[in-house]
């Protein structure tokens, strides 16, 4: 540990020199970032063990968050800051003639998630810590994080992601807390115990890996716990050995795209119920090791479900309780419903998880006996309390149709069930949920989502929290909502010039990133205008790009139509087996190709494709933004979080009222926004009255003729053929989006953006008031609400 400029130098040729026999002076740069790496991690330990000491020793409750995802971006300068290093070490090593910024550049970025639900879980994280309140995580230590995106002839191809090739040295294996976890076998009756037992099990051993979660300016230092599967002691005798240990191996080798494949789906299961099992069984063992039993167990721990992917968590405590611990049902029940919360992240019916009874009963045979047995007792109960008890348990039964419903096995098992915005609490209590609504009216609650203002405001936009530290002071930085003091200089000319200076800075050095990247020159006093996301249909990224079409083919027929000079920037990964995702990469990187060159339009209109968008990117991209695309389907987003970082870095939203954009329309009004498209009640009604027909308005507007027929032309560069998947989703599927019967509303929202654009004063407004209305989106504000409405947890007081 170090506690001085000078001290640290110290120690870091030290350790330079301990780790790898050579002076400093002699080092590479990569064996100076792994000292810097395990130094970092090394200062957090007095914290750390401090924190465990003071949530024993107040015999706090503590909260678990079981998520398969945490994308958790660069830890380096995180850590630094929110320790209140950061300084100090970036001068040292100056003094030692480093630049601190070579060495953060050689982290990797931990890519274990696909998107906003595993980014989520790290804001959580962040903020749990700096609210110094007790709060862990539990996850899989995935060998390769989500693939690589690289970009060959504007396809998207994939490659392996080595995160851990260089070093991690953020954690630390904990060999004295590993467990076993049993597979497959057979579950008999013993006479002599009078229990089942579960025999001929394939266990497999799982070994913990601890990271910690340092809070900004508290000592709470928590912990992020990843699994790894290794060869148990145990070994099944029935089993060649070198197959036993593939099975080992692949349980954590690789996270899951978010398609729903069906190879691979058996190893999903294993992975869910791995880390599951593990994280519980460790919690269970802890607890024992202060209290006497577990009766008090929900009084002392609760586990947050990030959507229904941890759900086994449920059956597999009651195992534990009635199997190991001798708990009758109804007592274990009782334990397993006060401990459990699940959060919902999705109404799009084709993404809620079921599980073929055939496979899980095979694959975890006690834990089926579990889930049968709270099939039929919430049966039981359906009939007993409902009106109408077989309609109602068409729509909530646990099994059914030989699946077993993991939403609903969630909802039964639980004490709080959250939605993630407004708008998607209410369509799962109004309409998706409605029966569970019905049943348990109080389980309900929302919890708008948050993300941390540190990482995406504090320090990865420094110019403009420096601005903010000229005119608000800091005080945002311990309390969000002080953002709002911003208000009283949204019409000072000088900050709105100011304002604009820092924005103009950050696009500056995404234009340069673009330059080395793309080899495209773009021009910064273009209006940066983004959509980064994972490519989904219902996100509709084509919409974006029908727009971008319109505006090339309006300005080739038409020389008096001319556009305020604008970029469109990309970023998305597509799930490998996604195939209409896929071709609309194609199609934006091929529009791009031709819109960029053509002299005609090239002063006007470019197109840019960033490969590889994820945690990392995104911090240099939400800083840039002029214009934040969030352009949903209405009711199909559940709430997004790019929003509010590009939101919180004073960007604008074209968005529909969909998810938070909701939330963010209310909060800076009609003028500091640009909402377009059908609400979601229009877009139910569509649905529902089945008159809606994509060809009627294809026929009735010029416009979008002409942009749907150009994707059966060779106009963007192509075959003809290449994107005859996306013409037949738009046309033969009946554009089950709706992406065409928002288009004229889309195209006239983005009109009023460009008019915004250019009245400089005006639109430095806007971006003023929507920095100052952001504080509402920090995470700390919702976790300050779980830890208050759903967890009960009080802060770790220190002793
Ligand atoms: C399911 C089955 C098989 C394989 C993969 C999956 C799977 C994996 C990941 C299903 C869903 C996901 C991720 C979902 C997700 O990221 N949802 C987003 O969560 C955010 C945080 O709440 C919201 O802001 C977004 O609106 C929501 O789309």
């Amino acid at each position: 540990m170090f506690t001085s400029k000078e001290e640290f130098k110290e120690q870091f040729r030290k350790g330079v020199l301990d780790s790898y026999g050579r002076p400093l002076e002699e080092s590479h740069m990569t064996e100076q970032f792994v000292v810097l790496e395990r130094m970092t991690r090394v200062q957090t330990s007095k914290n750390w063990a401090d924190t465990k000491k003071c949530v024993h020793d107040n015999e706090q409750k503590e909260v678990h968050y079981f998520s398969m995802e945490f994308l958790m971006g660069r830890l380096l300068t995180n850590n630094l800051m929110n320790m209140g290093y950061y300084e100090m070490v970036k001068e040292g090593l100056a003094d030692l003639g480093i630049n601190i910024h070579d060495l953060e550049d050689l982290e990797r970025d931990p890519g274990l998630g696909n998107g906003g639900l595993g980014r989520l879980a790290a804001c959580f994280l962040d903020s749990l810590a700096s609210s110094s309140l007790p709060g862990h995580g539990n996850t899989i230590r995935y060998q390769f994080g989500l693939f690589k995106q690289k970009m060959v002839d504007g396809y998207q191809t994939e490659i392996p992601d080595q995160w851990m090739s260089l070093t991690n040295k953020w954690e630390i294996r904990k060999s004295k807390h590993m467990v076993d976890v049993k597979f497959w076998g057979r579950v008999v009756w013993d006479e002599q115990t009078g229990k089942f037992t579960h025999v001929d099990a394939e266990c497999i051993r799982a070994v913990p890996y601890d990271i910690p979660i340092v809070g900004n300016d508290t000592f709470v230092t928590n912990t992020l716990r990843m699994w790894s599967s290794e060869v148990s002691d145990n070994i099944p005798t029935n089993k060649d050995f070198r197959q036993y240990s593939q099975e080992v191996n692949e349980i954590c080798q690789n996270l899951y795209p978010d398609d729903s494949t069906q190879a691979g789906r058996v190893l999903r299961l294993k992975q869910q119920y791995f880390f599951v099992s593990a994280g519980v069984q460790a919690i269970v063992k802890a607890h024992l090791r202060q209290y006497p039993n577990l009766d008090n167990f929900h009084e002392k721990h609760t586990i947050q479900l990030n959507d229904t992917h941890p759900v086994l968590a449920i059956p597999e405590l009651m195992r534990i309780l009635v199997d190991e611990y001798d708990y009758e049902w109804l007592d274990a029940w009782s334990i397993v419903k006060q401990t459990m919360a699940y959060t919902n992240h999705t109404i799009l019916s084709e993404a809620l998880e079921k599980w073929p009874v055939d496979i899980m009963r095979a694959l975890l045979p006690r834990v089926y006996m579990m889930i049968e047995e709270i099939n039929r007792r919430f049966t039981g109960f359906v009939k007993e309390v409902a009106d109408n008890p077989e309609e109602v348990l068409n729509h909530v039964r646990i099994i059914k149709d030989d699946q077993v419903h993991m939403a609903h096995l969630a909802i039964a098992g639980s004490y709080s069930v959250n939605g993630v915005a407004r708008i998607h609490t209410n369509i799962l209590i109004n309409s998706e949920m409605k029966h569970f609504a019905t049943l348990y009216p109080n389980k309900f609650n929302n919890k708008t989502n948050g993300i941390t203002h540190r990482r995406w405001l504090a320090y990865s936009n420094l110019p403009l929290r420096n601005l903010l530290k000229e005119t608000i002071g800091e005080e945002w930085i311990h309390n969000p909502d002080k953002l709002e003091d911003l208000m009283a200089f949204v019409d000072d000319p000088k900050i709105q010039e100011q304002f604009l200076d820092v924005k103009k800075q950050k696009k500056e050095e995404l234009a340069a990133y673009i330059k080395e990247h793309n080899g495209v020159e773009v021009d910064v006093n273009s209006i940066f205008d983004i959509q980064v996301k994972r490519l989904h249909a219902y996100k509709r990224q084509l919409l974006n790009v029908m727009h971008i079409i319109y505006l090339y083919q309006e300005m080739k027929r038409n020389p008096e139509f001319r556009i305020y000079p604008r970029t469109f920037i990309f970023g998305a990964k597509a799930a490998p087996a996604y195939f209409f995702a896929k071709k609309v990469i194609k199609l934006i990187t091929s529009v791009g190709d031709v819109v960029n060159n053509d002299p005609v339009t090239k002063d006007y209109l470019k197109v840019i494709f960033v490969e590889n968008y994820g945690v990392t990117l995104a911090e240099m991209i939400m800083p840039a933004a002029d214009v934040s695309e969030q352009i949903s389907t209405a009711g199909k987003e559940a709430s997004g979080t790019g929003n509010m970082k590009f939101m919180m870095n004073g960007a604008i939203t074209v968005g529909t009222l969909d998810g938070a954009n909701v939330e963010i329309h209310e909060l800076v009004g009609d003028d500091n926004c640009a909402i377009f498209g059908l609400t979601e009640e229009q877009v139910q009604e569509t649905y529902r009255s089945g008159t809606y027909s994509s060809w009627d308005i294809y026929h009735n507007d010029f416009r979008i003729k002409t942009v749907i027929d150009s994707l059966l032309s060779t106009e963007w560069g192509t075959s003809s053929e290449e994107f005859r998947g996306v013409f037949e989703e738009l046309m033969n599927h009946n554009d089950q989006y709706l992406l065409l019967a928002d288009f004229d509303s889309y195209v006239k929202a983005q009109k009023r953006v460009e008019e915004l654009y250019k009245d400089r004063t005006k639109w430095a407004r806007i971006c003023l008031v929507n920095i100052a209305k952001s504080g509402y989106f920090s995470s700390d504000r919702t976790i300050g609400q779980y830890a208050k409405e759903i967890w009960h947890i009080e802060p770790v007081k220190k002793l």
